[in-house]
């Protein structure tokens, strides 16, 4: 007796017209999932749900972590948006976000490296998200339902914003913020954008990754090695080739080949947040290239000569002005003979990189108490550099007592590069807030 088996219990039926197996699901109205076109076009057999709800399921937290770091790193920065202080239309913003006074002072400066480096280092995972759900690009017909039609230019949304973050992300560390168009108001509307169309899409395809993950298992696929690697069954989405070409790299090793890439980014990046021996690795660390020599030895941002310092600004004529319910006027020596308090504390450019030494000076709240600031004043730096509008520091900020106008550092006179004769230099601040040169501080009523 012989037994016909019903199409579904056979492996895998192929329709002789339609090329197609007859018991493809199909989507609620019954009809056949999309295809790229043309057909054969993505043939890779490791492509399918479990493989892209992997590679997403890695991306949440990692995106996560970029996001809090980022929106922390911006509002370090200022509260609203509008340009880079200290020039450029945020420059009358003081700082409005402090790290509690009990953080450490380096606090800032992890959460602006792990931004950084983190950004990077997600990227190879995001390309082959990407990669994973090419076929999509190519199915037609394009959209088949108004729903169809919204989730496709959501998708390219989601693409493009990631694409954007990643691309000004990653100028900005190579060149600061000389782009045509402000970076920090793409970067951070691009992370807006990005960041409610990432949660939508992760929220919407869910119930895929709970499917792929309870019919393949989380970890499962990555058991397999090349001779196991088969492709997933056909799948609503048309991730799955319909004529899977034979596996040339298992699921594993794709993801290997991934975790290398991030890895070897990591290797060549951490580096510049971290410092230290880590830094000659540092291939993208353009800038901070500028040292100085022997207690002054860390990256420099902009040197003297760039910002146009001449002698005469900082030589035997130079004095501090600090003016609040009275104006008082101090030569180097005079500063050096009062009260100096010594801080560990972290320069954190923006660039990515950063830099902790030892900075000694008279501390912030000191000036302030000798100028009679008034209550809640805020504080306006002025440097001798040419063109440079005041930096305005929060009350909060300079009464920490840990923020200093330093004249030293590392026990040495502070180097022409590094803001002689004296400089701000302050905790959990974005390091451009340090101003360099300074010969003003100016407390005023807000
Ligand atoms: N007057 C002045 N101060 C400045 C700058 C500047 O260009 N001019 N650059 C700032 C930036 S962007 C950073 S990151 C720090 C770097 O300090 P460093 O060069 O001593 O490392 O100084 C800040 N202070
Ligand atoms: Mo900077």
């Amino acid at each position: 007796m012989s037994v016909t088996k019903s199409p579904s219990q056979r492996r895998t039926p192929v329709d002789r017209v339609s090329g197609r197996s007859p018991d493809l699901p199909s989507d609620a109205e019954g009809r056949a999932p999309l295809e790229p076109s043309p057909r054969g076009l993505w043939r890779s057999p490791i492509r399918g749900p479990w493989l892209t709800s992997f590679l997403g399921t890695l991306l949440v937290p990692g995106i996560t972590v970029i996001a809090l770091t980022g929106f922390i790193d911006h509002w370090a920065h200022y509260p609203q948006l509008g340009g880079d202080a200290p020039v450029g239309p945020g420059a009358d913003i003081p700082v409005l976000f402090h790290f509690p006074a009990s953080w450490p002072s380096w606090s800032y400066a992890v959460a602006q490296g792990t931004h950084v480096t983190l950004g990077l280092v997600v990227f190879p995972i995001v390309l082959a998200k990407l990669w994973s759900v090419m076929p999509k690009l190519f199915q037609r017909p394009m959209v088949r339902s108004l729903a169809g039609a919204v989730e496709r230019i959501s998708l390219l949304g989601l693409v493009a914003s990631v694409l954007v973050e990643f691309v000004t992300g990653t100028l900005d560390m190579e060149q600061g913020t000389s782009f045509g168009f402000n970076f920090n108001t793409v970067h951070y509307y691009g992370a807006w954008i990005f960041g409610v169309l990432f949660v939508l899409h992760a929220c919407i395809k869910l119930p895929v990754v709970r499917r792929a993950y309870r019919e393949r298992g989380v970890l499962k696929p990555l058991m397999q090695g090349l001779a196991q690697t088969k492709p997933e069954p056909p799948d609503e989405g048309g991730l799955v080739a319909s004529n899977p070409a034979a596996p040339t790299i298992s699921r594993r090793g794709l993801l290997a080949m991934v975790g290398g890439a991030s890895l070897s980014i990591l290797g060549v990046q951490v580096g510049e947040s971290i410092g230290g021996p880590l830094r000659s690795v540092a291939l993208l660390a353009p800038r901070g290239r500028v040292f100085g020599t022997g207690p002054n030895d860390f990256p420099v941002t902009h040197t003297a000569a760039w910002a146009q310092i001449s002698s005469r600004m900082t030589g035997a004529d130079w004095r501090l002005t600090v003016v609040g319910a009275r104006t008082v006027s101090f030569t180097r020596e005079q500063l050096l003979a009062m009260p100096q308090s010594s801080r560990t504390l972290t320069i954190a450019c923006t660039d990515g990189w950063s830099t902790t030494q030892l900075w000694t000076g008279v501390s912030l709240a000191t000036l302030a108490r000798l100028a009679g600031a008034p209550g809640g004043a805020i504080l306006r730096a002025v440097s001798v550099q040419p063109g440079q509008a005041p930096q305005i520091i929060s009350p909060a900020l300079y009464r920490d007592e840990r923020s200093l106008l330093a004249l030293r550092v590392n026990g040495v006179d502070i180097s022409l590069d590094h803001g002689y004769p004296a400089r701000v230099i302050m905790p959990n601040v974005p390091g451009n807030f340090n101003t360099k040169w300074v010969h003003e501080l100016r407390f005023e009523a807000a």
